[in-house]
């Protein structure tokens, strides 16, 4: 695309509020690429997690996830990638929640190299449907996720919406208790 078209779409996107560059809005997508992510706060056990860490957890692979944007435009999808379940990384984290109730007061924050963060509820990774879905992805038809994804990324599979919830460069996922 030349730079003043690019230009005028840029532009035109931010007149109007929607991300009509959402893929390319990044001009230098490599130097967001994570190669390990962490697992912080309310946890046992901090964890530094590369590809092959990742990989010891149980696999998941998935065929197609659609990705749909906040505002209901269709933006690409996810195909023929694995990871695993953010569930079984936080049970190896092993959350920090003595008091019974103390875990339905809980998020998980997700967080990515380009400021990108977004929350889940203890309940809905722990509890609902929507954690069978919500996946850490390392992989793409059998190879490294490319510059534009990051080498680890997340999405949760099963949202209505999965464009928000698709987090690429993934770096943190953190733990953290919002109500007393
Ligand atoms: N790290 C990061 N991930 C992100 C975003 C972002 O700005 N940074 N944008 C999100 C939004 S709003 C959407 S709709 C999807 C769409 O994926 P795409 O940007 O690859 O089209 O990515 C999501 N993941
Ligand atoms: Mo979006």
């Amino acid at each position: 695309m030349s730079p003043p078209i690019r230009t005028l779409l840029v532009v035109t996107g931010l007149l109007c509020g929607v991300p009509v560059l959402a893929r390319d809005k990044v001009d230098d997508p490599a130097r967001f690429v994570t190669r390990e992510i962490t697992v912080t706060g309310a946890v046992e056990h901090d964890l530094r997690l590369g590809v092959d860490q990742l990989r010891e957890f149980p696999p998941q692979q998935i065929g197609e996830v659609p990705l749909v944007c906040q505002t209901g435009a269709n933006v690409g999808k996810l195909e023929n990638f694995r990871g695993v379940r953010l569930r079984d990384i936080l049970d190896r984290a092993v959350i920090r929640a003595p008091g019974h109730n103390d875990v339905k007061k809980m998020v998980i924050v997700a967080s990515a190299s380009d400021g990108y963060t977004v929350v889940f509820s203890w309940s809905e990774v722990f509890n609902s449907p929507v954690g069978d879905g919500v996946l850490v992805f390392f992989e793409k038809d059998g190879l490294p996720l490319a510059d534009d994804e990051g080498r680890i990324a997340l999405v949760s599979s099963r949202d209505i919406r999965t464009g928000p919830r698709h987090v690429r460069w993934l770096q943190d996922i953190e733990v953290r208790k919002v109500v007393d």
